[in-house]
């Protein structure tokens, strides 16, 4: 026993020494070029890590799905493979999608990396899905599954409800200023805010009076008179979508909005929020 320790020590040592020399061997830039390369190597796992490939298919939107987990693509099983994760998955790629099953693409020619996947369809990847764990599987390689992806329809853009947030949580409140334009008085017209050296119009989805009455008390015009939908006093570019009021709001940067900027919105082309107001 004491006899293979002491050559096993031996050997390491001699291992040791020897790297020690192959080190010395390399010049300062081979030494740089080889740090490089395995700095861009592990840059490049990281940069994959969650990547999303359909394999298989007509399109680089349709089939059989590869996910890149800790260094490798795996193939996703198609046990309880449905619709919801087809979004998820199309979802990287900005679409829509369906499920498919059984290899429609092919069998799989890598291990799965998942099983089981169960998804709501608003997660960011199916990572974030409930899943058996990676790499544990009970599948054939004919389970593989699959998607199609197709362009989103403005049905589905607003089907994809984000978190609401508040409209002072995306404006900078100090800078941002609201005011009603193009009316025949001070006591009407649509509905602007102004941010970042521009006014901008609010989507009327939703547009009720409750919303309106805290337009009206913002600009200190009392109570609300008529919740508008309307292009009547003109339009500009919506910046605002989704704004929900309690209705005992101040102050409208106070009320709940879906979108900034890259606004959906529904409903009649030039149509924004409006209000009134009874002259005093
Ligand atoms: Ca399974």
């Amino acid at each position: 026993m004491l006899k293979l320790n002491l050559y096993i020590v031996v050997t390491l040592l001699y291992l040791l020494k020897s790297t020690d020399v192959t080190c010395k061997e390399l010049s300062e830039s081979e030494r740089a070029a080889r740090a490089a390369f395995v700095q861009r190597l592990l840059n490049k796992r990281k940069h994959l890590e969650g990547k999303i490939r359909l394999v298989g298919g007509s399109s680089e939107y349709e089939g059989n799905v590869y996910i890149y987990h800790a260094g490798r693509w795996g193939a996703v099983c198609d046990d309880s493979w449905d619709d919801a994760a087809a979004r998820v998955v199309c979802g990287t790629f900005d679409k829509t999608g369906t499920a498919t099953h059984g290899g429609q693409y092919g069998e799989a020619t890598r291990k799965f990396w998942m099983d089981d996947v169960v998804c709501e369809g608003s997660e960011k990847s199916i990572s974030e899905c409930i899943f058996t764990g990676w790499g544990s599987s009970d599948c054939q390689s004919s389970e593989a599954a699959g998607v199609i992806c197709t362009d989103r329809t403005k049905e589905d853009l607003i089907k994809t409800i984000k978190p609401a947030k508040r409209i002072h949580e995306v404006l900078d409140i100090n800078s941002a200023s609201l005011r009603l334009a193009g009316g025949r008085s001070n006591n009407e017209g649509r509905v602007e805010i102004y941010h970042k050296g521009n006014w901008g119009s609010l989507c009327p989805d939703g547009w009720t009076l409750f919303e309106a009455s805290v337009v009206c008390r913002h600009l200190a015009l009392g109570f609300a008179q008529q919740a508008l939908q309307t292009d009547y006093f003109g339009s500009s570019t919506i910046v605002l979508s989704g704004v929900q009021c309690q209705g005992n709001e101040s102050n409208l940067f106070y009320c709940e909005h879906q979108e900034y900027r890259e606004v959906v919105c529904p409903g009649e082309k030039g149509y924004v929020a409006a209000v009134t107001a009874p002259i005093n």
